[in-house]
């Protein structure tokens, strides 16, 4: 791998916000097209960031700094990527369930998407099933993510699958859940697609639903 390309893969394990854009400029200079700078440098660093988090050797902090590492490269990528009409690995749809406010989780869990090289659009939090149906047909994702962190509101999971299939759109989309009191279990029995306990198994899901993996 060129020395530049490493360079960007390590600052976004290394969360170096300040230097995203002069590496990335620099990179382009040296003709490597954004499609190699994110798929050689930004993902090839987070995919490095998603083992170290799952293996419990970095948390959650560190991980926020480089989504934001990637993030500052890829506002000056996407105009690129765009322009070049490079395929995403499709797109995710994510927000935290009516009711619940927590949010750190589900955000992370889409910039780990993000990462993957997932088009993500999130919804927020305090998501009614009905906004997350007529989400599903205005953005038409391939994956749609919902996040729980209340015993109380992770049953609203269920009532949104519902309204999916209410609405028509059930069949359209892979449903992936998750949140502290989720399980594999609860996925089951109210009909989802999968189940992920954290942000980067959530990402390798995604990739899996869209048989990218
Ligand atoms: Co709240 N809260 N909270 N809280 N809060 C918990 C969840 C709680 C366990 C604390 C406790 O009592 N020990 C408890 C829930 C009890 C239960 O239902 N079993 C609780 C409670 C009771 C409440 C209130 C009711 C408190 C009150 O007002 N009396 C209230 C409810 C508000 C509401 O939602 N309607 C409330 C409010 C809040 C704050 C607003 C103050 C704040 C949220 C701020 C925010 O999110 N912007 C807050 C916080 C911060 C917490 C704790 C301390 C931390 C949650 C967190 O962000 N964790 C939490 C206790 C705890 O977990 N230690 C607690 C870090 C985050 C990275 O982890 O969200 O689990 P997590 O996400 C993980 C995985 O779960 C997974 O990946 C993530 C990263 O690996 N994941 C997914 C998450 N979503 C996923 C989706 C996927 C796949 C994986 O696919 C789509």
């Amino acid at each position: 791998m060129s020395e530049i390309l490493e360079q960007i893969s390590t600052a976004v394990i290394e969360g170096e916000v300040e230097e995203m854009v002069d590496l990335t400029e620099d990179a382009l200079g040296d003709d490597i097209s954004a499609e190699d700078i994110l798929n050689k440098g930004l993902m090839a660093g987070m995919d490095y960031v998603g083992v170290e988090f799952k293996a419990g050797n970095v948390f959650v902090p560190e991980v926020l700094r480089s989504a934001r590492a990637m993030q500052e490269s890829m506002s000056v990528l996407k105009p690129l990527l765009e322009e070049s009409g490079v395929q995403m690995l499709g797109k995710v749809l994510l927000g935290t369930v009516k009711g619940d406010l927590h949010d750190i989780g589900k955000n992370l869990v889409g910039m780990m998407c993000e990462g993957a090289g997932f088009e993500v659009k999130d919804l927020g939090k305090d998501i009614a099933p009905e906004a997350f149906a007529d989400a599903v047909k205005e953005f038409e994702p391939d994956v749609l993510g919902m996040s729980a962190l209340l015993t109380t509101t992770m049953r609203v999971m269920e009532t949104t699958i519902n309204v999916l299939e209410e609405a028509g759109v059930r069949d359209k989309v892979k449903v992936m859940i998750g949140g502290a009191p989720v399980t594999q279990a609860f996925s089951d029995q109210i009909g989802a697609d999968g189940y992920a306990s954290n942000a980067a198994s959530a990402a390798e899901l995604a990739k899996q639903m869209v048989g990218r993996a």
